[in-house]
């Protein structure tokens, strides 16, 4: 990491916490432990009096209560979800923003109505290219003021497993969460998941709004057209053996059996294989997986036995899937710091006998 963070990045920093490490433990992260992005302010809703509008072009626009949509078929989704700006704080120079080490990322138990049953119920038009998910949250980003509003074409808003949730882990999604209803999509970047929402548009031409044209695309120059996020890449990630040090978090160990564990996801493929490395990369050994999850971009649970020796070591894993995607030892700069998925490296020091 290079140059110290400012009061800026600090300020956004505390505002959005990553998901500790350890909690990794958990299959499905305990509210409250999973990570927080909120670009602008957490709005105060009163559900009794809000209402989800699906317009544009429809057969039938409607506006549709917390009940009414409480009162519809619902799905109940363990998902994982990572911010694309994972990683950030690694590159060099740090784009400045949201300033992620490597813990942004939880599993929710999601529950809400399938996005498909909504826009079946409305009609999509023969017309209709995408549909326009708006939240309620406003604010000024690259100087543009707005509402937080991302897009997603008609094939994804009607194949992917989509749902309107309504609640995380059993209880009605917290304020910062979302709160009353967002949306959750199987295996894409956070960034599409728009909480707080306030309309659903069927548009006949792909949405160019600032979170779509001018953020969470892959660029090497400021000025280049760029190419869009959209599913996660793969990453694997270790719950930090031994003990920490309060201020440097420096881990140390005995010497001995230690069960290496974590979970690895893809947003595009099932996951095929986590490799242990515990020479900094030089050399890898397979981990044991735990068996698949439901969906395509669910984390998956995997093991290693460690007979740990003293000395200092670095400890790394890295997750390959389907598509033969792998985790990279490094990856190249991009101007907003996005799906930087290299290894995960764990220094340890392990006492002697
Ligand atoms: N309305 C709205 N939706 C939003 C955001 C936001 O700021 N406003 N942040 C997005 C980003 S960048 C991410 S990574 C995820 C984070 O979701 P979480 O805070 O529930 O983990 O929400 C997405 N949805
Ligand atoms: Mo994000």
């Amino acid at each position: 990491m290079t140059g110290s963070v400012t009061m800026a990045e600090l300020q956004l920093a505390t505002r959005n916490h990553g998901m500790p490490l350890e909690t990794l433990r958990y299959p499905v992260t305990p509210v409250g432990l999973h990570y927080l992005l909120i670009h602008y302010d957490i709005p105060v809703v009163d559900p009794s009096s809000w209402r989800l509008g699906i317009d544009g072009l429809v057969d039938q626009p409607v506006e549709l209560s917390l009940a009414d949509l409480k009162a519809m078929p619902s799905a109940t989704r363990a998902l994982t979800m990572e911010c694309a700006g994972n990683g950030r704080a690694a590159l060099d120079p740090r784009p400045l923003s949201q300033p992620w080490i490597i813990e942004a990322v939880g599993t929710g138990e999601w529950t809400g109505v399938p996005l498909q049953h909504v826009l079946s119920a409305a009609g999509l038009a023969p017309d209709a290219v995408e549909v326009l998910f708006t939240g309620i949250d406003r604010g000024l980003e690259g100087g543009e003021e707005q509402a937080y509003q991302r897009s997603l074409p008609v094939e994804v808003a009607l194949e992917s497993g989509a749902l309107l949730a309504y609640e995380l882990n059993g209880s009605p999604l917290p304020p910062q969460h979302g709160f009353p209803v967002r949306l959750v999509v199987p295996g894409w970047y956070g960034m599409t998941n728009v909480k707080w929402l306030s309309s659903i548009t069927a548009i006949d031409t792909p949405f160019a709004g600032y979170q779509q044209r001018a953020a969470y695309r892959m660029r090497q120059e400021a000025d280049d057209e760029g190419v869009p996020l959209n599913r996660m890449a793969p990453r694997s990630l270790m719950v930090p053996p031994g003990i920490p040090d309060f201020f440097t978090r420096a881990r140390t160990l005995t010497p001995g059996e230690c069960v290496l564990e974590g979970r690895a996801w893809s947003g595009t493929a099932a996951i095929t294989a986590v490799e242990v490395s515990t020479d900094g990369g030089r050399t890898w050994s397979a981990a044991r997986l735990d068996s698949a999850p439901a969906h395509i971009g669910t984390w998956q649970g995997w093991r290693f036995a460690w007979a740990a020796t003293p000395g200092d070591h670095e400890l790394c894993c890295r997750a390959t899937d389907a598509t033969g995607d792998q985790q990279p030892l490094e990856i190249p700069w991009n101007v907003g710091g996005y799906a930087n998925n290299a290894v995960h490296r764990v220094p340890v020091h392990v006492v002697g006998p």
